[in-house]
């Protein structure tokens, strides 16, 4: 299978971490959708990354729909990161969407800043911001004293949550979770050690 992507994506990454943690093989290209000369739109009509060819040839592209293919795959290690059924799944997909909620956030005022200054609006990047803040309070506050997000190891919902975390850091140092949520902290330093996370640190 190959893999579209670009190695800054938070949404890339957290498919190339499920990847890894299942030790499935894959051909990685990398086209950063943003470049003038991207062939993005070829494999995915929203022109966005990740997106995924299966050797069949079919396309599967969004993040979220790409990591259920993946779980469902056979592996040497076959680890399942996503619950088959029951409210421990739907509380996976919560987390996720809450996490891709937080990146989806810091992308839109990541972009809101490359505009011309004259044409950015405060208004959009406090209501994004706020996003932010409020996404990062519901995570502390659900993960309380747990070692993980949801069960007793770790699941997608934490490699979500651990990729808004690596783009928070890599974009908005200027935001000072560290400094409020110890507990989210606990998290993220104990996926920073894993070796799925740390060969998927996106480049300066
Ligand atoms: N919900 C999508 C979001 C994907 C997404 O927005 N990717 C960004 C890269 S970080 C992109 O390709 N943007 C290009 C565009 O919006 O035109 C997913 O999870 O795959």
């Amino acid at each position: 299978m190959q893999l579209i992507g670009s190695l800054t994506s938070p949404y890339v990454r957290k498919v190339r971490i499920m990847l890894v943690e299942k030790s499935i093989d894959y051909e990685f290209t990398n086209d950063p959708p943003f470049s003038p000369d991207t062939k993005v739109a070829q494999v995915n009509p929203l022109g966005k990354v990740p997106a995924l060819i299966m050797d069949d040839g079919f396309i599967l592209f969004d993040s979220r729909v790409i990591v259920e293919y993946l779980d469902d795959q056979d592996s040497a290690s076959s680890t399942r990161l996503i619950p088959a059924s029951g409210p421990e799944r739907l509380r996976v997909k919560r987390w996720e969407v809450l996490a891709d909620g937080i990146i989806d956030a810091c992308v839109a005022i990541y972009l809101e800043r490359k505009r011309p200054e004259s044409q950015q609006s405060q208004e959009w990047i406090e209501r994004q911001q706020k996003k932010i803040d409020q996404g990062l309070q519901a995570a502390s506050s659900d993960l309380g004293d747990q070692a993980w997000c949801e069960g007793a190891s770790m699941t997608l919902a934490d490699i979500a949550l651990g990729c808004a975390f690596g783009y928070l850091d890599a974009r908005f140092a200027e935001i000072k979770w560290r400094d409020t949520y110890p507990n989210l902290v606990r998290l993220a330093n104990k996926l920073a050690e894993r070796q799925s996370f740390k060969t998927t640190v996106a480049p300066n």
